[in-house]
């Protein structure tokens, strides 16, 4: 089973974290492939970084396609472009947020989010109400260091956010705590120990669920609105996509 890992924006380096996470989870036959798109924004922290991002990611997924992936993994926690790349393919599309979500729910009655910046809360907030999961978050909480922080000033950024995760635990009412941003991907063991929480993570969480999706031989649904998009003419700098036939 090939699994293609797309980290959302364009930091080699984070991809590089964020495949060796998903290599290491992974089961025996699966091979985690990690990419980025060519174009975008080095670090996802706004609404405008999401939306210029959520190309990357589709031509990530037209990529796949070529390749013959038969799982998608959207590694950024605003899960940038998800419903649009469902569209684009019958293997499933999971993305990190989701995965965590669905696997935490599993876990405890309760979690929290520590992401990175208070701005992007919003961002998870709007994603609990679009799945359904707001009744079992707690609290959006933010560690307030940049995204790109986790790579270049990693034991600083950690600390932020063992401090943040043992507030949650102590104020919050918690059973678990959910990671906001794949660039957390290889802190969750580290964090768990030092907070005495079940932490989930969501690249490993999505590596887990697609294996089991494609193990049952589920993926995504042409029925309805993820059918493949309908052909049309593109206009400028997107006319390469003029008429474009998805593989059947
Ligand atoms: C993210 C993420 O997961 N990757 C990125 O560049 N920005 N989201 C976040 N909340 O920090």
């Amino acid at each position: 089973m090939r699994i293609r890992v797309i980290n959302p924006n364009t930091t080699a380096s984070m991809t590089t974290t964020i495949g060796e996470a998903a290599s290491r989870i992974a089961s025996p036959g699966s091979e985690i492939v990690a990419t980025t798109p060519k174009s975008g924004p080095v670090s996802i922290e706004s609404h405008f970084d999401e939306a210029i991002s959520a190309v990357g990611v589709l031509e990530e997924v037209m990529a796949g396609e070529r390749e013959g992936v038969d799982a998608y993994i959207i590694a950024c926690f605003g899960d940038p472009g998800l419903l649009a790349a469902r569209e684009l393919t019958r293997a499933p599309v999971i993305g990190i947020a989701e995965a965590a979500f669905h696997m935490a729910s599993l876990i405890s009655t309760r979690f929290s989010i520590v992401t990175t910046l208070g701005r992007t809360g919003i961002i998870a907030e709007h994603l609990l109400d679009q799945y359904g999961f707001r009744h079992h978050c707690r609290r959006v909480r933010a560690a307030e260091i940049p995204v790109l922080d986790l790579e270049h000033d990693g034991e600083a950024a950690l600390n932020r956010i063992i401090t943040e995760c043992r507030r949650a635990r102590d104020e919050d009412g918690i059973g678990a705590i959910v990671l906001g941003c794949g660039g957390m991907a290889d802190l969750t063991a580290e964090i768990s120990d030092a907070v005495g929480l079940p932490v989930v993570e969501g690249v490993t969480a999505a590596v887990k669920l697609s294996e089991a999706l494609v193990g049952l031989g589920l993926g995504t649904s042409k029925f309805g609105d993820l059918a493949f998009p309908r052909s049309k003419a593109f206009t400028g700098r997107f006319e390469h996509l003029s008429h474009m036939t998805p593989s059947e």
